[in-house]
């Protein structure tokens, strides 16, 4: 296993390589899929384009997720192989911050990383950890891919889906729900489809939601819904993408 005081406080990639031996350990503990290795490096290159930073549009995206996810009267973070390996004690600060469930669901669904995954909450303080009672279907997917917990994503009006497929992201948003994507490509279906894309790294965005969240603690439901309802998630997803295609890297 790596260890992240390996790497140099002052190599100029620091942050990326951090991340990188996260997932490496993820894939070694049992938590991250092989494929989480391949959708690591497809984000890292949109990181990298967005100048491995938080821009505007997403610090904005992400007030509204925080906004959303305390104004929900049922809010659940999703929880796959990737963020698990990445930014687990991250997600349980922002349940906590927000009232919301934490329920693993995976793409690429085993019995033994569903528990690997729960017990890795655990770990980092998670008391309740969903997914495991399966006993609800998101409709219109395929059997593995829509195992869900009733009292879990399939009867929350609010979920955080982080790095999902857009497949499932779209049969989510079919279900009615307010979803809140994290991913670094603004292009991708799931950022498209999603009532709230957040077009940052999940190491950033987890936490900047969470940093929101504690801003907005006391704010009451009409103000809430306000900043849920004026956010723009096209023109959050055009600003993305322009910075992307005219980034300035120096
Ligand atoms: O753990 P599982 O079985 O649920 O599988 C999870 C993965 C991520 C492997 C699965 O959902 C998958 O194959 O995803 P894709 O289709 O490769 O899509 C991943 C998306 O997430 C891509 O658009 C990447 O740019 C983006 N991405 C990758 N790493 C990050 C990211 N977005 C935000 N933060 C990241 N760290």
């Amino acid at each position: 296993m790596t260890d992240d005081a390996e790497i140099p406080e002052d190599h100029p990639r620091h942050d990326s390589l951090v991340t990188r031996h996260r997932i490496e350990d993820g894939v070694e503990m049992g938590i991250t899929s092989q494929q989480g290795l391949i959708a690591q490096g497809r984000g890292e290159a949109f990181d990298y384009l967005l100048g491995e930073r938080t821009i505007p549009s997403a610090d904005d995206a992400e007030r509204a997720a925080a906004a959303a996810l305390l104004a929900a009267e049922h809010p659940v973070l999703s929880v796959n192989g990737n963020v698990a390996a990445l930014v687990p004690g991250e997600l349980v600060t922002l349940a906590e911050a927000t009232g919301a469930d934490l329920e693993v669901n995976l793409f690429n669904r085993t019995a033994e990383r569903m528990q690997a995954i729960a017990d890795h909450l655990r770990e980092h303080g998670a008391e309740e950890v969903k997914g495991l009672a399966a006993d609800a279907q998101i409709p219109g997917l395929s059997h593995e891919r829509a195992k869900v917990d009733r009292d879990g994503i399939y009867e929350a009006d609010t979920v955080l889906v982080p790095l999902e497929d857009g497949d499932r992201a779209e049969a989510l948003g079919e279900m009615d729900k307010t979803e809140i994507v994290i991913d670094l490509n603004p292009l991708s279906r799931s950022a498209q489809v999603a009532t709230i894309p957040v077009v940052d790294n999940a190491v950033r965005a987890v936490p900047g939601i969470t940093e929101h969240a504690r801003e907005l603690a006391d704010a009451d439901e009409a103000t809430l819904r306000e900043i849920v309802d004026e956010f723009d998630a096209d023109a959050a997803l055009a600003a993305a993408e322009d910075a992307i295609r005219d980034g300035d890297l120096d």
